[in-house]
C-alpha cells in the first residue's frame, strides 16, 4: 500500500494511476461547474464535431471521468487510449504517445480561483477539450500524424515549427462551416472567455489555414490568440501533414519569425461569424 503523502513517480513514459478514488466532492463539483458553463456558451461556437464527440462518448456534467472506462469507448471509435500523466510531459514522451493513440491527460482538476484561466492544462482542459475531436476518425488520423512527425521534427532540431502547427490548429483552431465559423480548437472550448472572443472579438486576426504561415508564425501561451486560423475541414489538416517536412523547415530555418498580430501584404482577414 502506497503512503498517502507519497505521489506515485511517473515511469519513463510519464504514465501515472489516474487515481480517480481519490478525486473528492468538491473536485467533482468544479468538473460540473465548468461543464455546464462551456455547455451553455458552446451550443453555437462549438464545431459540430466537437459536440458529436462529447455526447458520443459520453463525456457528461456528473464528475470528471473514468479514464480506463472512458478509453474503452474511444478506442472502439478511433483506435485512441487516455493515459494520465501528472502534467507537461517533455515533448519526446508527448510525441511518441501521440504517434502510439495514446492522449497523455492531467489528471488534476483546477482550483475554485482558476475557474477562468490557468496556463498549464488540466483535467478539464485535456479530457473536456482535447477529447471529443479524437472521436472524429479524421482529426484523430491527424493527431497520431502530428506525433509520429513530431518524433522526426526532434531529430531535425525543428520542434518549435511543429509546435505552432499544433498551438493554431489543435489548441487554437477555427473551422468554416454552412453555419459560419465555428471552434474545434481545445484551448478555447476549455476556456469561458475565449470561446466568446474567439469567434466574436474584432480584436484577433483571422485568416486561412496555410501550413508553413503557421509554421512561421510565433504565438503566445499568457492570453487570448491574436490572431487564429481557419480550416474549411479535418481532411485539410491530415492531408497537410502527409509530405515529408524536412525541406519546409529548411527554409523556414531562412526566414524571420512573423509576429502572432502580423497581417501580411495580400493576406486576406475572414470576416467573424
Ligand atoms: N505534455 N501533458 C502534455 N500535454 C501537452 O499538451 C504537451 C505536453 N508536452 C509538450 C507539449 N504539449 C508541446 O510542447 C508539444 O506539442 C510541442
Ligand atoms: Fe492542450
Amino acid at each position: 500500500m502506497m503512503p498517502a503523502q507519497m505521489v506515485e513517480t511517473p515511469g519513463p513514459d510519464y504514465v501515472i494511476d489516474q487515481g480517480f478514488e481519490r478525486y473528492t466532492a468538491e473536485e467533482h463539483e468544479i468538473w460540473r461547474t465548468l461543464f455546464h458553463r462551456q455547455a451553455e456558451i458552446l451550443k453555437d461556437r462549438a464545431a459540430p464535431e466537437f459536440l458529436d464527440g462529447l455526447s458520443g462518448l459520453g463525456i457528461a456534467a456528473e464528475g470528471i471521468p473514468h479514464f480506463e472506462r472512458l478509453s474503452d469507448v474511444l478506442e472502439r471509435a478511433t483506435g485512441w487510449r487516455i493515459v494520465a500523466v501528472p502534467g507537461l510531459v517533455p515533448d519526446d514522451v508527448f510525441f511518441r504517445h501521440l504517434a502510439n493513440r495514446r492522449f497523455p491527460a492531467t489528471n488534476f482538476i483546477r482550483r475554485w480561483d482558476q475557474l477562468d484561466y490557468l496556463q498549464e492544462p488540466d483535467v478539464f482542459h485535456d479530457i473536456y477539450g482535447h477529447v471529443p475531436m479524437l472521436f472524429n476518425p479524421v482529426f484523430a488520423d491527424y493527431l497520431q500524424a502530428y506525433g509520429q512527425g513530431g518524433l522526426k521534427a526532434l531529430k531535425l532540431d525543428s520542434l518549435p515549427f511543429l509546435a505552432r502547427l499544433y498551438w493554431y490548429t489543435v489548441e487554437f483552431g477555427l473551422v468554416r462551416t454552412k453555419e459560419g465559423l465555428r471552434i474545434y480548437g481545445s484551448g478555447i472550448v476549455s476556456s469561458k472567455g475565449e470561446s466568446i472572443y474567439a469567434l466574436e472579438s474584432d480584436k484577433p486576426k483571422r485568416l486561412p489555414f496555410d501550413l508553413l504561415r503557421i509554421m512561421q508564425t510565433d504565438y503566445r501561451i499568457d492570453d487570448f490568440q491574436d490572431i487564429y486560423f481557419v480550416i474549411d475541414g479535418y481532411d485539410q489538416l491530415f492531408e497537410a501533414t502527409r509530405p515529408d517536412f524536412t525541406p519546409y523547415y529548411a527554409s523556414l530555418k531562412t526566414l524571420p519569425t512573423i509576429p502572432p498580430g502580423a497581417v501580411l501584404p495580400g493576406e486576406r482577414e475572414i470576416e467573424r461569424i
